[in-house]
């Protein structure tokens, strides 16, 4: 006889950390500078319901607010996410007018999209567990990625019978390989973390018990580098694909102008100051302190 398994609720996140607000399907925590967010919806493996959506929205607010200098993405139970609810996103969808839906669609597409691309902090998906369809896109959109080597993911759009939506397409093409976006988007077939990460789909896959370590060691080296060059850093690497090298160029030209304008540190000086005057540092090896 099968026996039905306790389901798993908790996440990986600290459990010390300062609650940013109460939402219904996120838990948002900042704990020695680095704010956890946990989808929480164990029960429902996290999928994006458009309640979720618009929570969402709010807790990146509160997150740029607090003192955090990394955020950390991950879900509550088995899963990071099961992609859009198909209840709540998909079919009660159905009954609302073109408008609502296209509001409805909206939130989905700023959070997944633009907003944590183009997020101010370093952003890591902790990638726990299943991560379908939906889930590919605020994976992609986190500047890192770390897995657990068992963690199940797929494009499952095709099993229930519609194209990869929102921009998950567009997500999938940055982030694997043609000839993969394709295989597993038209076979819905699943893939496991060491395969994600022999793919580069995520930065890396580590044994499960490892997980929250790793992710740890990765937030305190990114909470060491300077705040400024990290965020113009990855806002100028994410518009590369879609440039020629001469509009590159002047647009680097102008971000690297942004980030000594911008760096309250004054981490150039200290740097150079550093290496070439007091010898105390070799960049090739190590940063500058403060
Ligand atoms: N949308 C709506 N409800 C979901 C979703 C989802 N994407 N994923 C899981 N749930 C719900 C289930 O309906 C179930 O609800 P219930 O307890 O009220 O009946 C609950 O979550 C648990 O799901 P189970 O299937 O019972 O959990 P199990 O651990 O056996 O399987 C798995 C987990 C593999 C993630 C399975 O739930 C699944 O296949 N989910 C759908 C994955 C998917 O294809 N997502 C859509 C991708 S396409 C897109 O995002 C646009
Ligand atoms: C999907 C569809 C969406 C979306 C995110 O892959 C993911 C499915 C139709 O909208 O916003």
């Amino acid at each position: 006889m099968m026996t039905t398994p306790e389901l798993q609720t908790a996440s990986l996140a600290p459990t010390t950390g300062r609650e940013l607000g109460t939402w219904k399907t996120i838990k948002a925590t900042v704990d020695d500078e680095i704010a956890w967010v946990v989808l929480n919806r164990p029960e429902k493996r996290n999928c994006m319901s458009p309640t979720l959506n618009d929570e969402m929205l709010q807790v990146l607010d509160a997150v740029s607010l607090s003192e955090a200098r990394v955020m950390v993405l991950t879900g509550a139970g088995e899963a990071f996410s099961a992609g859009m609810d198909l209840k709540e996103f998909f079919r009660e969808a159905d009954a609302l007018s073109p408008a609502q839906r296209e509001i409805t669609q909206r939130s989905a597409f700023e959070w997944q999209g633009p907003r944590l691309r183009n997020f101010s902090l370093p952003t890591i998906a902790m990638v726990n567990g299943y991560c379908f369809g939906g889930g590919f896109l605020p994976l992609s959109s986190c500047d890192i990625a770390i897995t657990a080597d068992d963690s199940t993911f797929g494009l499952s759009e095709i099993n229930w019978g519609i194209i990869p939506g929102g921009n998950v397409p567009t997500a999938i093409v940055h982030t694997m390989s043609l000839r993969d976006s394709i295989y597993y988007s038209i076979t819905g077939e699943t893939f496991n973390g060491t395969k994600a990460a022999e793919m580069k789909l995520v930065t890396e896959s580590v044994p499960r018990d490892q997980l929250l370590t790793r992710v740890l060691e990765i937030a305190e080296v990114l909470k060491t580098k300077n705040p400024a060059i990290i965020r113009v850093t990855k806002e100028t690497l994410r518009h590369m694909r879609s440039m020629g090298w001469s509009e590159a160029e002047n647009y680097i030209n102008a971000k690297f102008a942004e980030a000594q304008y911008i760096d309250r540190e004054d981490g150039r000086a200290k740097g150079l100051k550093q290496f070439l005057d007091d010898k105390t540092i070799r960049p090739g090896l190590e940063g500058y302190k403060n």
